[in-house]
């Protein structure tokens, strides 16, 4: 049966006013799963007003340790239910249950409990003064929430991404308005019956479904919206960022990447090859912290080449539920044609194919759905289409390197500075690489390892900000000083 997914504003379920719908997708099977509210103005509106009549109320004068309880039942909440998150999340995304039951679904949670501590520990600033006519001030700082926070989240990790916003914004005291990517709507919509359950006041949690160019533009230019929250591709980080501009609101935007791997000569092979396999073609390459740049030193190069082509010749295509499946299909058929026309691009452009490059043969119900070879190329130079732009696909090109200095040149040639890992058993070398690459987050020796008390975001057009552990609160809170004279 097909589903309706509908849009959660002060408490309630609801269609939008215009009575507008849209399609959702399974990529796996190109069957219709489900019709989604397409929000206007009016939802938005009425989204917005909910948000700010809730911090005005019961919401806004709850007590830290209540809101933290909360936050606490959420998370129970998100675990009890979590077959229902597992199987929203991989139909609308096609992503395989062994990556969502490890990586998706339990950082939703996470995101809540985290947040909740990380609030529960912040300190604040305090500075005692002689004051001019010979008396004595105290100053202290606080923290106040900032308003109401849109939250416009991606499709690749929906759950995970949207959470790691609305986990701190609410254990900040703030009102959220969720705008999910429009080809993946569910989980946030099961979050919303989560609140409701738990009994999170109307009007804190809400979601308005729809398409950036429509529904999220009418969010972001909304004057009632105090900051904005962006994971998604720098282009729309830009038109976010000037939406921002009028009414002068804050905004924190975590964007594309074209994340290199260096693999130097003394690196252990094993560890360089299984986290390498997992950096470029986990999730269907569809992380923006993944790899499509990868610099290996000469001496290992043919050998790195020929094991992690046989890594990718292994990876098992399959639709989410088979626990066989290591790789799910792209996750719309617009995105598939971008990635397909790349794949025809390096070709063009002269790259040697090692593996892939193609449409796997896929049969039964999988035959319609949107999948992509793994891929891997050598030969281009560093100004080939496919190692300046991102692809967001399962792929990457391979090129040999021959000194230390050479290859850091080659990393930081790029706009963008998100991630980047580091293969090599020499720790002094490692220390040293990692402070010239210009990327905010360095991973030696592994790959997406995180501890969410650290800051994540990126440097030059990837990004503006740092969001996790307290540097969440530095983006969701307003820090006031109050100063009182003795
Ligand atoms: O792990 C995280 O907190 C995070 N923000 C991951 C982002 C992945 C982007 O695709």
């Amino acid at each position: 049966m097909i589903k309706t997914v509908q849009h959660y504003i002060n408490g309630q379920f609801i269609n939008s006013q215009c009575g507008e719908f849209f399609d959702n997708y399974n990529p796996a099977t190109n069957e219709l799963i489900s019709k989604v509210a397409l929000g206007r103005e009016f939802e938005v509106n009425a989204a917005v007003k909910a948000a700010q009549d809730a911090l005005k109320g019961e919401w806004g004068s709850m007590k830290l340790n209540d809101r933290i309880a909360l936050m606490y039942e959420i998370a129970s909440e998100m675990d009890r239910r979590f077959d229902d998150f597992l199987e929203a999340e991989t139909l609308d995304t096609g992503k395989p249950y062994s990556i969502a039951r490890h990586i998706d679904i339990p950082r939703g949670a996470a995101n809540f409990k985290v947040f909740a501590d990380t609030m529960k520990s912040a300190a604040d600033e305090a500075y005692r003064m002689d004051t001019p006519d010979g008396k004595i001030a105290m100053n202290y700082s606080m923290r106040q929430a900032k308003g109401v926070i849109a939250v416009i989240s991606p499709w690749n990790l929906p759950l995970l991404l949207m959470t790691w916003k609305v986990g701190p914004a609410l254990a900040c005291g703030n009102t959220v308005i969720v705008k999910p990517s429009q080809v993946t709507p569910t989980t946030t919509s099961l979050l919303g019956e989560v609140m409701s359950k738990v009994g999170v006041p109307k009007g804190v949690y809400n979601v308005v479904q729809g398409k950036g160019s429509i529904t999220g533009n009418i969010l972001s230019a909304h004057q009632g919206v105090n900051a904005i929250t962006f994971t998604g591709e720098t282009s729309t980080g830009e038109l976010i960022m000037k939406a921002c501009a009028l009414g002068v609101r804050d905004v924190s935007l975590e964007l594309g990447g074209k994340n290199p791997a260096i693999i130097f000569d003394d690196c252990d092979m094993d560890k360089a090859i299984n986290e390498t396999t997992r950096s470029v073609f986990a999730n269907s390459g569809q992380v923006c912290l993944g790899t499509e740049r990868v610099y290996v030193q000469r001496a290992i190069f043919d050998e790195f080449v020929s094991k992690l082509k046989d890594k990718a010749s292994k990876l098992v295509l399959g639709i989410q539920h088979d626990e066989s499946s290591d790789m799910g299909p792209l996750v719309s058929s617009a995105h598939r044609d971008k990635v397909l026309s790349y794949y025809k691009k390096a070709l063009d452009e002269g790259a040697k194919l090692i593996i892939g490059g193609g449409v796997p043969t896929m049969t039964g119900k999988l035959k319609d759905g949107y999948w992509v070879e793994p891929t891997i190329w050598t030969g281009l130079n560093e100004n080939a289409t496919v190692v300046k732009e991102e692809v967001f696909g399962p792929c990457c090109h391979i090129a040999p390197f021959d000194t230390e200095e050479e290859v850091i040149e080659m990393a930081n040639n790029s706009p963008y500075g998100l991630a980047s890992t580091i293969f090599t058993e020499n720790l002094d070398k490692a220390h040293r690489v990692a402070s010239k690459i210009d990327s905010g987050i360095v991973w030696v020796n592994s790959w997406f390892l995180r501890d969410l008390r650290t800051p994540f975001g990126g440097m030059k057009g990837s990004g503006i900000g740092r969001e996790g552990g307290h540097h969440s609160l530095e983006f969701y809170t307003e820090l006031k000083n109050i100063c009182i004279k003795m």
